[in-house]
C-alpha cells in the first residue's frame, strides 16, 4: 500500500493471464477518483473501514469525524461551496441513520451530497433474520434523497456513481443515497475489465437555457415596475456567476435584498443592497424578481403582512418573476407571472443580452425612500452597537466580530443559534460571494462544527464560527476533529447560558428546560485537546482573542460571556411560536 499506483486487491496474478485483479474497494475509490471527488467525511467502521485506509492510500482525503451527522453536513457544504457532490462515508444502520439527517437538510437545500453507507447482506437484510446492523437503508433513504441507488456487483459500481453524481448536481441539486452491501467490497475482478467499467461523467450539470419567450415575459413585466426589487437567494450563490449578477443588479440599477446565505454576491454595504430597509421593501415592492430563492416560510411565503396583505394569508399584491432551475417551483406558494426556467449562470446571461440596449432605472422616489430608510435604520443601529454595557450582550459583542470580518473578508462565516443567528445576520456584513454558510432551510442546529471543518478544508481560508451555546453543543464534539486536523477556525460561542436566554425559571422548583449550566467554560473543552481557550467578558478581550486566533491560524474557542437576559424567545421568529400564535 501507499504507491502511487492505483491499488489491487491482493498481489495474486490471475493463472491464465498474468493480469491483476482488483475488488469492490478499490473500484469505488477509483470511481471517485476519476470524478474528480477526492474528500471524503465519514466515520469507520464494518464494513468501511478499509475504505477509509485504502482511500487515504490512493491519496484522497479522508476526514475522520466523531459522529456521522457531523461529517455529513460538511460533506452537504463541502457540495454547496464547490458545486461537486460532497461525500459522506458511514458504516450499516447507525452510522447511517446519523448520517440521514444530513442527507434530508442537502436535499431540502438543494445543496449536492453523496451519502455513502455500506450495508449488511441483503438475503439476511430482507428476511430479517437479524444480521449486524440489519436494516433496510435504501427504503429509508429513499423519502429524504434526491435519488438512492444500490449496487451489488463490482462491475455495475462505475454506473452506481456516475448515477449518483448526475443526480446531486444535474438540474435541482439534492442529496443521494449510495448503498454498497459489504460484499460488495471484497469482490473482485480482472483490473483491466475493471477500469472499463468505470465512468467519467461528461458534463455533470449540463446547462439549462431558458426560453427566449420566458425571459422577455419576465423582462416585460420587470419594465412596467414603479417599486421593483431583485431577490437574490443561496441557488443564486451556488450559481457562482459572480460577476453576471453583479452587471444584472448594477445595469438595472434595482435594489435587492440578499437572503443570508447570498450576502457577500454584492458587499452588504453595497448602495443598492436594501437588508437595512427591508421591512419596508418587501410590502412596498410592486415587481420582485426571485433569483435562486424559494418563497417559503424565509420569505413568509409571498403573502401576509410582511409583503402588505391585510391579514397574514392575504396576497400583497406583488407581480413575481422567478428564476429557478426547478420547473415545479414556481406558483408553490403565490401566483408567479414569469417562470424563468433554466440555471441562474443561463437566465442572467440572457437577461444581460436582452438589457445591453438600455435599460431606464427605477423611479428616483423608490429608490430615495429605500435610502432613507436604510439611513435611518443603520443609524439606530450604530447607536445601539457603540454602546458597552456590561455584562456583554449580543450587540457589543457582534460589533467586534462585525469589524474582524471587514478587515478579513475572505475569511468563511459559519452562524448557527437563534439571537446569535438573528442579530449576526443583521450585524456583520458579508463582502465576498459564498463565505456565509448557516443554518438554511430548515433552520437547523447542529451544523457549526461540520460546517467549519469542510469550510475550512475546501477554502483554505481562515473560518469564524459565531454559535450560540445550544447550538454548539450539537457539534462541540468535533472540536477534537478541528484540533486532530489543525484547521484554522475560531469559534465564537455566544454563551448565554442557554436557548434564547439564560433567565427562564421552573416554577415546580426543578430546571428549566431552555436552561444550562450558569457560567460554563466552553473554552476549556477546545484546550482538553490543545487548541487555544479564550474567556472573554469585553468586547476588547473578544476582539484580542480573535485577533489572535486569526493571526496564528490556531484551533480556537473563545467563550463569549453574554447577558443571559438579552435574547428573545425564538429570535427573531416568535411568531412561528404555537404559544405566541394563541395569543
Ligand atoms: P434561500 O433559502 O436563500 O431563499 P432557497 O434554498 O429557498 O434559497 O432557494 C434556492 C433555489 O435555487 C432553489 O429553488 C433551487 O432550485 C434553485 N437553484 C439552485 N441552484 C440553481 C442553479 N444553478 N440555477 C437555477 N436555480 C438554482
Ligand atoms: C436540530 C430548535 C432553534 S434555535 C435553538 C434550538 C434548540 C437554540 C437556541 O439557543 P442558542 O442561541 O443556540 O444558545 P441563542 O443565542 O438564542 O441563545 N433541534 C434542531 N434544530 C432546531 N432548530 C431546534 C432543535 C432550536
Ligand atoms: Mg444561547
Amino acid at each position: 500500500m501507499g504507491t502511487a499506483e492505483p491499488q489491487v486487491a491482493t498481489e495474486a496474478q490471475n493463472p491464465d493471464s498474468q493480469s491483476q485483479v482488483t475488488d469492490g474497494f478499490q473500484l469505488v475509490i477509483d470511481a471517485l477518483k476519476l470524478n474528480g471527488l477526492t474528500t471524503i467525511y465519514g466515520l469507520p467502521g464494518i464494513p468501511i473501514t478499509d475504505l477509509t485506509r485504502r482511500a487515504q492510500a490512493a491519496g484522497l482525503r479522508v476526514l475522520s469525524f466523531r459522529h456521522e451527522q457531523n461529517a455529513g453536513y460538511a460533506a452537504s457544504i463541502a457540495g454547496f461551496l464547490t458545486q461537486k457532490p460532497g461525500i459522506c462515508l458511514t458504516v450499516s444502520a447507525p452510522g447511517f441513520l446519523n448520517g440521514l439527517n444530513a442527507l434530508a437538510h442537502a436535499t431540502v437545500n438543494c445543496f449536492p451530497m453523496i451519502l455513502i453507507s455500506g450495508s449488511s447482506e441483503r438475503e439476511i437484510v430482507d428476511l430479517q433474520q437479524g444480521d449486524y446492523e440489519e436494516m433496510d437503508q435504501l427504503a429509508i433513504a429513499k423519502p429524504l434523497a434526491k435519488a438512492a441507488f444500490r449496487v451489488l456487483n463490482a462491475e455495475d459500481i462505475g454506473v452506481g456513481v456516475a448515477r449518483a453524481i448526475r443526480a446531486a448536481v444535474s438540474g435541482r441539486p439534492g442529496g443521494v443515497y449510495l448503498d454498497l452491501p459489504a460484499k460488495l467490497f471484497a469482490q473482485t475482478m480482472d483490473s483491466a475489465v475493471a477500469k472499463n467499467t468505470l465512468i467519467k461523467v461528461v458534463d455533470p450539470a449540463p446547462r439549462q437555457i431558458p426560453a427566449p419567450e420566458a425571459v422577455k415575459r419576465a423582462l416585460d413585466l420587470l419594465r412596467t415596475a414603479k417599486k421593483p426589487l431583485i431577490i437574490l437567494g443561496k441557488g443564486a450563490a451556488y450559481a457562482q456567476v459572480d460577476s453576471e449578477i453583479r452587471s444584472l443588479i448594477e445595469g438595472t440599477g434595482i435594489p435587492y435584498l440578499p437572503m443570508s446565505m447570498a450576502k457577500g454576491l454584492l458587499p452588504d454595504t453595497h448602495e443598492q443592497c436594501a437588508s437595512a430597509a427591508r421591512s419596508y421593501v418587501l410590502p412596498q415592492a410592486d415587481v420582485v424578481m426571485l433569483i435562486g430563492a424559494r418563497l417559503n416560510w424565509l420569505l413568509s411565503h409571498g403573502k401576509g403582512k410582511t409583503w402588505g396583505g391585510k391579514s397574514h394569508k392575504d396576497w400583497g399584491g406583488q407581480k413575481f418573476i422567478q428564476v429557478d432551475i426547478s420547473p415545479q417551483e414556481a406558483d408553490s406558494n403565490v401566483r408567479v407571472d414569469a417562470p424563468v426556467v433554466g440555471d441562474i449562470g443561463s437566465c442572467v446571461s440572457a437577461f444581460l443580452s436582452e438589457i445591453k440596449s438600455g435599460w431606464a432605472k427605477p423611479p428616483a422616489e423608490w429608490l430615495s425612500a429605500i435610502n432613507e430608510k436604510k439611513t435611518a435604520n443603520v443609524a439606530k443601529m450604530a447607536e445601539t452597537l457603540a454602546k458597552n454595557p456590561s455584562p456583554m450582550n449580543f450587540h457589543s459583542a457582534l460589533n467586534v466580530v462585525r469589524d474582524i470580518v471587514r478587515a478579513n473578508p475572505d475569511a468563511m462565516l459559519v452562524n448557527e443559534g437563534a439571537n446569535a443567528l438573528d442579530f449576526t445576520r443583521s450585524i456583520v456584513d458579508v463582502y465576498k460571494p459564498r463565505k456565509r454558510i448557516d443554518v438554511g432551510t430548515w433552520g437547523i442546529m447542529g451544523i457549526g462544527m461540520g460546517y467549519c471543518i469542510a469550510a475550512a478544508v475546501v477554502t483554505k481560508q481562515q473560518v469564524i464560527a459565531i454559535e450560540g451555546d445550544s447550538a454548539f453543543g450539537f457539534s462541540g464534539m468535533e472540536v477534537e476533529t478541528l484540533c486532530r486536523y489543525g484547521l484554522p477556525v475560531c469559534i465564537i460561542v455566544m454563551n448565554n447560558n442557554g436557548i434564547y436566554k439564560g433567565t427562564d425559571i421552573d416554577t415546580t422548583g426543578g430546571l428549566a428546560p431552555t436552561v444550562f449550566v450558569k457560567n460554563a467554560r466552553y473554552d476549556k473543552l477546545m484546550e482538553a485537546f490543545g487548541g487555544v481557550g479564550v474567556n472573554a467578558t469585553t468586547p476588547a478581550e473578544l476582539r484580542k482573542g480573535m485577533e489572535e486566533a486569526i493571526r496564528s491560524r490556531k484551533p480556537t474557542l473563545i467563550n463569549a460571556v453574554i447577558d443571559e437576559a438579552a435574547g428573545t424567545e425564538s429570535g427573531r421568529i416568535t411568531s412561528l411560536n404555537p404559544s405566541a400564535k394563541k395569543k
